[in-house]
């Protein structure tokens, strides 16, 4: 800590699955040259916050999470570029900058993304969250927004084209995880072409932005799949040209309606069974990409002559190979021409209901709860 007195922030601590989130008093650490202060406006729930919840990710606990925060910048680091005080900004993932990965714009493959996001520090090993005037574990996502105040690196930190500055800051929360990992799936990472078939399955965030992603491409069709009829009507109303429900005999259904098989099959399910009855389904040249969390003890297994003869692949795909610069703008321009219409899938909560927010999630009654932190002005 410098000598200047140290901000006050609420927070949400979690503690793991024993216990709700509570909200509590903490302070942060002074900024370094790279790093801007926001005041939280939102920040959307996502399954990542619970399964580290659930200790199936090496994230310390206690914590304070959130990684789809967007708010007002307060203070910037002496080197900050990307905003200044006053600025909207979504925040998304962080990464080290200098890697090869990053070196490409590939920063979702970031070589150090561990420190850089689930450490429960920043890099270099110094706390960014203080309770009671101890280090705690914080700087989730480059971030830790669920909570008043975050402090968060250039890296992380994109601002809000002021062409979309009559989009509330509660709506953009979110767009820095599921619905640019689906969108960049399809998008970017995949490159879906125009005209050729898409089965998607599982219609979680990450699904159905994948499913506006493909209408946006021209896909054709555009199936989706899941066992829940209401979440299948939902993707309907974002551009799924047909629906099945996976216990209904969905495989089956798609030979039917594409007997040459599919350009790509998407996966956001990690279930094993899904992603071998989705990749059986692809036509020569045809790409299954992988982006759902699985077991990590699951293989999955290809027939060697099928994968090669019919040059098939098969792509893990993490963040959408999102370029944070580029295809966050990019996302807030096709959701103002109506084109990426994700406020369809959020369902607002109070910051004090952030548990209730995390049962409706569960229960998925609310396919992308956001949290109301603060005001904008
Ligand atoms: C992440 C994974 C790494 C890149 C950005 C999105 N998923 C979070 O839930
Ligand atoms: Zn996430």
């Amino acid at each position: 800590m410098t000598d200047q007195s140290p901000i006050h922030a609420r927070a949400a601590i979690c503690r793991g699955n024993s216990e709700p989130f509570a909200i509590q008093d903490v302070t942060l650490d002074a900024l370094r040259p790279e790093e801007l202060r926001i005041r939280v406006v939102a920040c959307g729930i996502c399954h990542t916050d619970l399964a580290v919840r659930d200790k199936q990710l090496p994230v310390p606990l206690p914590v304070v999470l959130g990684h789809e925060g967007a708010g007002i910048v307060e203070e910037v680091g002496s080197d900050v570029t990307v905003a200044k005080p006053g600025d909207r900004v979504v925040m998304s993932f962080n990464s080290c900058g200098h890697c090869p990965s990053c070196a490409v714009d590939a920063p979702t493959y970031c070589y150090e993304f561990f420190p850089h996001n689930w450490s429960g520090m920043r890099a270099d090993g110094s706390p960014t969250l203080f309770a009671d005037g101890e280090p705690m574990n914080a700087n989730f996502f480059g971030q830790s927004s669920f909570a008043t105040q975050a402090i968060a690196h250039e890296r992380n930190v994109v601002k809000v084209p002021e062409s979309a500055a009559d989009i509330p800051l509660e709506r953009l929360a979110p767009i820095g995880c599921g619905l640019m990992t689906g969108a960049g799936a399809v998008l970017r990472s995949m490159k879906v072409r125009a005209g050729l078939p898409i089965a998607i399955f599982g219609t979680g965030t990450v699904g159905m932005a994948a499913i506006m992603a493909a209408k946006i491409a021209g896909a054709d069709p555009i199936i989706a799949v899941d066992v829940n009829d209401n979440r299948l009507a939902v993707a309907k109303e974002l551009g799924a040209t047909h629906a099945f429900n996976a216990k209904d005999d969905a495989i089956g259904k798609i030979r039917e309606l594409c007997p040459q098989g599919l350009g790509y099959v998407f996966d956001t399910t990690g279930i094993n069974k899904v992603i071998q009855d989705a990749w059986s389904l692809l036509a020569p040249m045809g790409i299954c990409g992988i982006v759902g969390a699985s077991d990590p003890a699951d293989n999955l297994t290809f027939n060697e002559a099928e994968f090669m003869g019919g040059g098939r692949r098969v792509m893990g795909i993490l963040g959408g190979d999102s370029d944070l610069v580029t295809f966050l703008p990019d996302l807030i321009a096709y959701h103002q021409e109506g084109r990426f219409p994700f406020e369809k899938l959020i369902g607002y909560f109070n910051f004090d209901q952030i548990n209730e927010a995390i049962e409706a999630s569960e229960s998925g009654e609310v396919v992308k709860p956001v949290l109301k932190i603060g005001s904008e002005d």
